[in-house]
């Protein structure tokens, strides 16, 4: 993520509206009884240059200002992303295609873990797509309170393999409720760690390091406020095979990332059509065996309460030998990230005070 391009960005936009997205109701999952609503929410169209373009490469940001919410005073429960050509099918490794992040921020909120941030990160994926359901399979009330007036954005960074240019959405599925039915839910904050640092730029130089290394935190981050450590989702570049998150100094979650375990993520041999013979960014092999991308990273559930003062911690592993990473245009290693979106469930008074509490101080 290009924290400080999206700064400004942000500030030359502030103000100005982003196009409405097209949304598709669905069926919801969990807490259909208590009015639950799943939508697919489709974002705006953007143009991705090919490979060959002299600036980018085929990799570019895209910064959306008052990207649609699914939904306003209410409890997001659930986020399925994922990226589509504008004839609907899914675009990925397989075909030349990839979403390298997207981050959502709430603008209107302050982010717990680095308020420097403009806005508050709530949630994140990489082109490993994971899911998040924060209600746990419907066993947990608990999900991410978006206010009346609350204003969303989302910062991308695609990767276009193939030599034209070609236009991606980003799709999202959201579950969620009404705040009226939410009596006895608590609020999911969201924990933004990073190895570069809570406030770091998210990427790791890996020009120094050998095939097998790995990266920490440094210092831990101690959280101003407990509650019980809902989900842990974990993101890793290629090359990743592990990210582990530390509770007070004691392992509490290993992140595993797994790699081509469906066909979208087998990147297409070199010379085949998509490619028209050209290196793609993976390195090692020479495009002679299939290459494959990071497809899922395990999540972490339910891993009990915390006192305020806890100290979270996180150290990624990266091991080029058994995967390569990825490579820029001069045949050199592309920065790589270790991040651990943690959602902690806070009781709903004690977490919307203090949301009062920092809307009035900013
Ligand atoms: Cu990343």
């Amino acid at each position: 993520m290009r924290f400080s391009a999206f700064l400004v960005v942000w500030a030359a936009l502030r103000g100005a509206r982003g196009q409405d997205g097209d949304v598709q109701v669905l069926e919801p999952r969990n807490f259909k009884d208590l009015g639950a609503k799943r939508v697919k929410i489709l974002y705006e169209p953007m143009l991705v240059p090919g490979m060959m373009d002299e600036t980018t490469g085929g990799m570019a940001d895209f910064d959306v200002v008052d990207a649609p919410m699914p939904c306003h005073d209410c409890l997001i429960t659930g986020f399925l992303p994922s990226l589509q050509f504008e004839d609907g099918t899914v675009a990925n490794a397989n075909t030349s295609m990839s979403l390298h992040h997207a981050v959502f921020a709430n603008l209107n909120r302050t982010d717990t873990t680095c308020p420097d941030w403009e806005g508050e990160r709530f949630l994140a994926a990489g082109n490993e797509r994971t899911a998040l359901d924060l209600t746990l399979g419907g066993t947990r009330k608990a999900g991410y309170y978006v206010g009346r007036h609350d204003v969303g954005a989302v910062v991308m960074e695609l990767m276009n393999e193939a030599m034209d240019p070609r236009t991606v959405r980003l799709s999202v599925e959201w579950e969620f409720l009404g705040s009226g039915v939410a009596d006895g839910f608590d609020v999911a904050v969201p924990l933004w760690l990073d190895v570069t640092g809570p406030c770091g730029s998210s990427s790791v130089d890996v020009s120094g390091e050998g095939d097998v290394f790995d990266v920490t935190m440094s210092p831990p981050w101690a959280s101003p406020f407990g509650g019980d450590l809902l989900v842990m989702n974990g993101h890793l570049h290629d090359g990743g095979v592990r990210l582990d998150v530390f509770v007070n100094g004691r392992r509490a979650c290993e992140s595993v990332a797994r790699y081509g375990e469906s066909e979208g993520f087998v990147v297409p041999p070199s010379g085949s059509s998509m490619d028209s013979g050209m290196h793609n960014h993976q390195g090692g092999g020479g495009g002679e065996a299939d290459m494959v991308r990071i497809s899922s990273i395990s999540a972490c559930h339910n891993l009990g309460r915390v006192e305020p003062g806890v100290e979270l911690g996180i150290t990624a592993f990266y091991n080029f030998t058994e995967h390569p990473g990825m490579q820029d245009r001069q045949g050199g290693l592309e920065p790589v990230m270790g991040i651990e979106l943690v959602h902690i469930a806070r009781p709903w008074q004690e977490a919307v005070q203090d949301y009062l509490a920092g809307q009035m101080a900013s």
